[in-house]
């Protein structure tokens, strides 16, 4: 029988790369997201290859994640896998200059998002002892850089949220894993700079960065280990990726 993959956040990036990956291998996929449209056209192309089911969520709504869940038609009911994908930055101001209602969709989506997906899948998952939560992260959960103050802090919520998850889960076999991509390129620098194009593909300028298919090819890999496995964090980075020195300000 087929499994069965919530993706959020699936009109786009990695949401829309896991979910092309996932249906061409024959799993049910439900996809969701804000734009109907996109989630139209991702039915009709994927369509012919597995069982596709759409729904516009938007993930900061409790109530709608919870009633999406409880209303999922015959055959998709069953979930194996949620992937917690849904999610953004908005702005690169410092603290001191960053717009608050910025910080708020990033919490809202990035934490509380994640958090009513979560809780929605998880009680049908531990009643039948099987499951997978997989939640991308960030290496900017990891690693400050300048700008990236509330969206980093919400992406190390991500990762202890994830461990802390696992602890409850100890004695299922739920799986929990945190997925920790950095620099990709996708849409993720046109929503940072609310649609300023230039601003966006200045960023992946003349790098060969991490593209969705990788991170989608890293997600299939790790909910196809046997059950026995459980991959708690992966943090990727692109090869033209790495760490600077700590810098010291010199007045
Ligand atoms: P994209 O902007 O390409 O995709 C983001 C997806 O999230 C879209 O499908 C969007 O759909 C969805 N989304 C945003 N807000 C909401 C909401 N309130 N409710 C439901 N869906 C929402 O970016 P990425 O693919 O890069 O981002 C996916 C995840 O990966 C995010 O969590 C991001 O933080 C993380 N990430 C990205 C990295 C990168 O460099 N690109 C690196 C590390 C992590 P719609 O607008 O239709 O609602
Ligand atoms: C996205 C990666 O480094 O642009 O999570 O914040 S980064």
């Amino acid at each position: 029988m087929s499994k069965t993959i919530l993706i959020t956040g699936a009109t786009s990036g990695f949401g829309s790369a896991c979910a092309e990956i996932f249906s061409h291998n024959k799993w049910n996929v439900i996809l969701t997201g804000r734009r109907k449209e996109r989630l139209e056209n991702l039915e009709k192309k994927l369509g012919k290859f597995s069982n596709v089911y759409t729904s516009e969520l938007d993930v900061r709504n409790s109530s709608s994640v919870e009633k999406f869940i409880t209303d999922l038609p015959q055959g998709f009911r069953d979930i194996d896998v949620l992937v917690n994908n849904a999610g953004l930055a908005l702005g690169l101001d410092p603290v001191y200059e960053a717009n608050l209602d910025d910080w708020d969709v990033m919490v809202d989506t990035n934490i509380k998002g994640l958090l009513y997906c979560t809780k929605s899948v998880l009680k049908t998952m531990v009643k039948k002892n099987s499951g997978h939560i997989v939640n991308i992260g960030s290496t900017a959960g990891n690693w400050p850089y300048p700008g990236g103050n509330v969206y980093g802090a919400t992406k190390s919520f991500v990762q202890q949220f994830s461990r802390n998850l696992r602890a409850d889960l100890l004695g299922t076999k739920v799986r929990v894993t945190n997925i920790e991509p950095g620099m990709a390129e996708t849409e993720f620098s046109l929503v940072r700079f609310k649609g300023d194009k230039k601003k966006a593909e200045k960023v992946y300028e003349n790098a060969d960065l991490l593209q969705p298919e990788d991170v989608a090819e890293i997600i299939y890999w790790v909910v196809n280990t046997p059950e026995r496995v459980n991959i708690n964090t992966l943090e990727v980075m692109a090869t033209c990726q790495a760490w600077g020195t700590l810098q010291v300000h010199q007045s």
